[in-house]
């Protein structure tokens, strides 16, 4: 075919956008259409996204989209993981609850004293994060939501219900709710016998469906709103972590990638699940991907810890630039204060700067002093997290790892990008900034006949029309204090 256009709606923990993408066998164009913050807000009782904002502004990106590009063939939508709403029929039962939340922690104890640990990640090889799906829904369990629950979707399938009338749950994203069985190849189903020991009803759950399958055409009312008649949804790789991961250029089979923005997700792509013992003490989980794939990775805490430093910051109304401030860490002298940026305090919202303080005394480390030191220990303490998180995958996993693919917001921040390179001492590669739009277009566009081939022709095809950014290690004397374990 000579090609064509699809619309990706990407929404990040941060912000969402929606991108216009043109396909064709030796083409990938994207630009945004628009581009709108994803904030959280606090109400009564808990942590909440403001969907419905979220929603409106997919809709008018996607009314841009067409304008602009009549020939639309079709639209997919990925996002964050794991969050969901319950519905009562076709009504959502309030707003899905936020990750951040901190209502779940009760839901790791009563799963894992339903199912021990060892046997979940056996079945499920999910690191434990105590925001996985399976975790809230023990928490929806003992506050009686569930009972009156007759359904859920997952935050991109929610959205996908509104625009089409259809439920389904795509396999990328439903990996993480912790109730697929066996993840990886193209046949990982529910988890029934889990789902009934959690007490858990089967019927909550849609049908799985996998990436590159149409869903359906937009309902009447909005296509009428939208202008796009024959603008159908194809399902992507939902969870933006699956389709980031479609858009890493890498070129050989010796690359591990880090997916860099309100997280940093570090790791390989493999053909089968690492379920070992040592795997599950290290924390290492297996995401289901595009194709079958599986996504052999840690969540590690990521420039999370820079955005709500600044969100406290601007909060005490001090406007803050932030290539301003990453400039000013850049430029400080050495050695920088190094602490552990998976401690679980730095998990929830609040304020971050005064915790890493606490951090710091409690471990007997100098506390960053000023505004930049911290931004300079933050940065060089994710960039040592990479380095020993990459480490622990080629001794989990086998996988020799020789380049490192750095891609996400995070790719734009050139401290970040050395720093990763110097700790790991191996050479990184940044870009594309929107590897996750990417993955999402290319997904459809594939689907729609505008591109063919494997992962890792597509792969190319992103190479080629986003050639990454070359950091060599240099070395620059580090002194590693850098004593923190696993
Ligand atoms: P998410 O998908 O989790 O919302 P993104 O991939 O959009 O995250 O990345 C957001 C992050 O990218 C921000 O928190 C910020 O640290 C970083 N970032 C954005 N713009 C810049 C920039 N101009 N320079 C350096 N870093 C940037
Ligand atoms: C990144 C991400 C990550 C999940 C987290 C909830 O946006 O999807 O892969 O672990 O959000």
């Amino acid at each position: 075919g000579a090609g064509g256009t699809v619309a990706a709606v990407d929404l990040g923990a941060s912000s969402g956008r929606v991108m216009l993408g043109h396909v064709g066998p030796n083409r990938l164009d994207l630009h945004s259409v628009a581009r709108f913050p994803n904030n959280p807000v606090r109400t009564i009782d808990g942590l909440h996204w403001n969907i419905l904002e979220l929603y409106r502004n997919s809709l008018a990106g996607l009314r841009a989209a067409a304008r602009e590009a009549p020939e639309l063939a079709s639209v997919g939508i990925d996002s964050w993981a794991v969050d969901y709403a319950l519905l009562r029929g076709d009504r959502m039962l309030g707003a899905p609850f936020h990750y951040r939340d901190d209502r779940t922690a009760a839901g790791v104890e009563a799963t894992h004293a339903l199912v021990p640990p060892a046997e979940l990640y056996g079945r499920n090889g999910l690191q434990v994060l105590p925001f996985n799906t399976l975790y809230q829904l023990a928490a929806d369990r003992a506050s009686g939501d569930l009972a009156v629950a007759d359904g859920l979707l997952l935050i991109p399938d929610l959205l996908g219900f509104w625009l089409t009338g259809r439920r389904v749950a795509e396999r990328s994203n439903a990996s993480t709710t912790g109730l697929l069985r066996a993840v990886g190849g193209t046949a990982a189903e529910w988890d029934t016998e889990l789902m009934h020991r959690l007490g858990l009803p089967r019927t909550l759950f849609p049908d799985l469906v996998a990436a590159g399958e149409a869903i359906g055409p937009l309902l009447p009312s909005v296509a009428a709103d939208v202008g796009g008649s024959r603008l159908e949804l194809v399902a992507v790789g939902s969870h933006d972590t699956a389709s980031a991961v479609v858009g890493v250029p890498m070129l050989t089979d010796d690359c591990a990638y880090i997916s860099s923005g309100t997280w940093s997700l570090v790791g390989v792509e493999l053909p089968a699940p690492v379920l070992s013992e040592a795997s599950r003490a290290a924390n290492f989980t297996n995401e289901g991907g595009v194709d079958g794939r599986v996504r052999y990775l840690r969540n590690v805490m990521g420039l999370w810890l820079l955005s709500e430093s600044i969100r406290t910051w601007e909060r005490d109304g001090d406007p803050v630039e932030l290539p301003a401030l990453l400039a000013q860490a850049a430029a400080l002298p050495g050695p920088t204060t190094l602490f552990d940026v998976d401690d679980p305090r730095f998990l929830a919202p609040g304020h971050l700067p005064d915790r890493i303080d606490g951090y710091c005394r409690e471990h007997s480390i100098r506390p960053p002093g000023s505004r930049a030191e911290l931004v300079r220990s933050i940065v060089e303490s994710l960039a040592a997290a990479h380095a020993r998180t990459l480490r622990t995958i080629t001794e989990l996993s086998g996988q020799p790892v020789r380049t490192v693919h750095l891609v996400g917001g995070g790719s734009q921040n050139e401290l970040l990008c050395q720093l990763t390179a110097d700790y790991t001492g191996l050479p990184v590669l940044a870009g594309p900034v929107e590897a996750t739009a990417i993955g999402n277009v290319l997904v459809q566009a594939r689907a729609q006949g505008f591109a063919t081939g494997s992962l890792e022709s597509l792969r190319a095809l992103v190479h080629q029309a986003h050639p990454p950014r070359v950091y060599s290690p240099t070395p620059r004397g580090l002194v590693v204090h850098d004593n923190i374990s696993d």
